[in-house]
């Protein structure tokens, strides 16, 4: 009698091979997989709420703030469907510093994607600070920078040294962004009168994303700590708050402020030195 597997009894396998491998043992263990799944059905929910409450949003800039938020979402539905369908994970044989290396499900799509969505968080509050242009690309390409060498530190075999000196090249990049986030941009909402809820977002924003450095250096990735499955849920709860609660508090204030940011609009965006006069 041929063997069959759980996820091929249920009829979602149609394929063997790497990618069926990785799947299979995904879904093989409960709790990675609801770690997943999770945060595909908040972030659908998300969506839906977020096209309702944006129906009428007529200012530009309030558009702006929202087609941005309103992306973390998709981006983030994207890259949980993609983990969980084996597509953007795979097995490496991570270098530890006590020596020895040993091989783990290393989820690098989370790294990839965050690439995409947290620019999108940064250009909403950027937007809603009232901040220019030259700050908003500064912490936009600087947080890039970030999430691609984090991207690197997680694929890095070939040496633990050179391993965690990508992490600390992140982290060099994260510094700056962290610096926008709690001297720059704190300053321009006070002038653009954005302040309340820009210190009430910087500060869940500040806080969660200080988690994710940790959780990669506590999780598989880095010392390991953690298993695989702790990794994931660490990441996966950081991802809930800083990214479908962050939005829903943003989106709510922008919903009932719009004359607020539509003020803003004339002003800052395009010069240099934005409403400093
Ligand atoms: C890594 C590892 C290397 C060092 C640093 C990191 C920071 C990651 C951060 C991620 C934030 C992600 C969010 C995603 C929402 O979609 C790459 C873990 C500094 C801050 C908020």
């Amino acid at each position: 009698m041929i063997e069959t597997t759980a996820a091929e009894t249920s009829g979602v396998v149609l394929s063997s091979g790497p990618q069926a491998d990785l799947f299979s043992q995904i879904a093989g263990n409960p709790s990675l997989s609801a770690s997943l799944w999770l945060n595909i059905a908040l972030a659908g929910l998300s969506i839906l709420l977020f096209i309702y409450m944006g129906r009428n949003i007529d200012d530009p800039r309030a558009q702006l703030i929202f087609v941005a938020t309103m992306m973390v979402p998709l981006v983030s539905i994207s890259s949980y469907t993609g983990l969980v369908s084996g597509l953007t994970v795979s097995m490496i044989s991570v270098p530890y510093p006590g020596g020895g290396s040993e091989e783990v499900l290393i989820m690098w799509g989370r790294y990839l994607t965050w690439t995409l969505s947290t620019p999108m968080i940064l250009i909403a509050l950027g937007l809603l600070a009232g901040s220019n242009l030259t700050k908003i690309f500064t912490a936009v390409v600087t947080d890039i920078g970030m999430c691609i060498t984090g991207l690197a530190a997680a694929m890095t075999t070939s040496s633990v040294l050179l391993r965690w000196f990508w992490y600390v090249i992140s982290c060099a990049f994260f510094v700056a962004v962290l610096y926008i986030l709690l001297v720059e941009w704190p300053a321009d909402a006070e002038i653009a009168g954005t302040d309340e809820i820009f210190s009430t977002l910087k500060l869940l924003t500040v806080t969660l994303w200080l988690g994710y450095p940790i959780f990669w250096a506590l999780g598989s990735e880095g010392l390991a700590a953690l298993t695989t499955t702790q990794t994931s849920w660490a990441y996966s709860i950081l991802d809930i708050g800083a990214k479908y609660f962050f939005a829903y508090l943003l989106l709510r204030w922008v919903t009932d402020h719009e004359g607020v940011i539509g003020n803003l609009a004339s002003g800052s965006l395009g010069s240099a030195t934005p409403a400093d006069d």
